[in-house]
């Protein structure tokens, strides 16, 4: 699949050790959409309810593609032993077992959010206010998980290194600066802190273990970066619609 190629020197250079190459896929958190001007104004108290829905609204279609993205994985995937944890994304999002309380799923989590945001579920499952620009960056991740070799794909779901740093930001500050949303909205970005932290173990063994020489493993950083800019040019399109 072709994707940005970001220059960086290596002929001949030696491929990082396995340390080194975390830490160059962790230093591209300087890319991450919590330091977005949206994200960094919607944590500080700075959005109107207008732009808090409309994020969510939009959000909620990045959500349901999550699902989608990773079942296009998991049909890639020859092993067993990876497809038994990689399942697990798709139950967190799609739910399980009778579907109730904690069992239904991120998705149902993100119909409460827009519910508690004052979205009524119909108007936020009828993707109304999902803007071409969001739309397209998650289709583009639905289509490079489902073209790319599978452990690229999985490369590509590392943005999450990042994640519950933004969860646990939006916990501290919404509350605060947003008192007019329903608390139990918040319970998505609870749920998702130590779901992150266990596909991020999974994805870093996958990935470290994958990517052995020098251009492979720019090839990581770049497939990271892609993703980043998924994750990056949504802020831009729904921040575009204004206040
Ligand atoms: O809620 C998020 C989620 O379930 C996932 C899955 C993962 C992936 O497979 O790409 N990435 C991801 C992310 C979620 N929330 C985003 C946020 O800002 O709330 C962050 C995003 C990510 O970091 O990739």
């Amino acid at each position: 699949m072709d994707i940005a190629r970001h220059p960086r020197p290596h002929e001949g250079l030696p491929a990082w050790n396995p340390e080194e190459f975390k830490a160059q896929l962790h230093a591209q958190g300087r890319s991450y959409h919590i330091h977005h001007p949206f994200n960094v104004r919607m944590n500080n108290g700075g959005c109107t309810p207008g732009e808090i829905r409309r994020w969510v609204a939009n959000r909620f279609y990045y959500q349901i593609c999550i699902p989608r993205k990773d079942a296009a994985i998991l049909a890639n995937m020859p092993d067993r032993e990876h497809r038994r944890l990689w399942i697990e994304r798709i139950l967190d999002h799609d739910g399980h077992g009778n579907y109730q309380g904690s069992s239904a799923g991120g998705i149902e989590a993100w119909t409460r959010l827009g519910e508690a945001v004052g979205i009524p579920r119909e108007e936020l499952l009828s993707l109304q206010h999902v803007v071409p620009a969001v739309r397209f960056a998650c289709d583009a991740y639905v289509n490079f998980a489902a073209k790319a070799p599978w452990q690229e794909a999985v490369c590509s779901s590392l943005t999450e290194m990042f994640a519950p740093q933004i969860h646990k930001d939006r916990l501290a500050t919404w509350p605060t600066h947003y008192p007019w949303i329903e608390a139990d909205g918040l319970a998505y970005f609870r749920s998702r802190i130590p779901l992150a932290s266990r596909d991020v173990e999974h994805g870093l063994l996958v990935t470290l273990g994958y990517f052995q020489t020098r251009e492979q493993q720019h090839r990581a950083l770049d497939i990271l970066q892609f993703k980043l800019d998924i994750l990056w040019a949504m802020l831009d399109a729904i921040e575009k619609t204004g206040p």
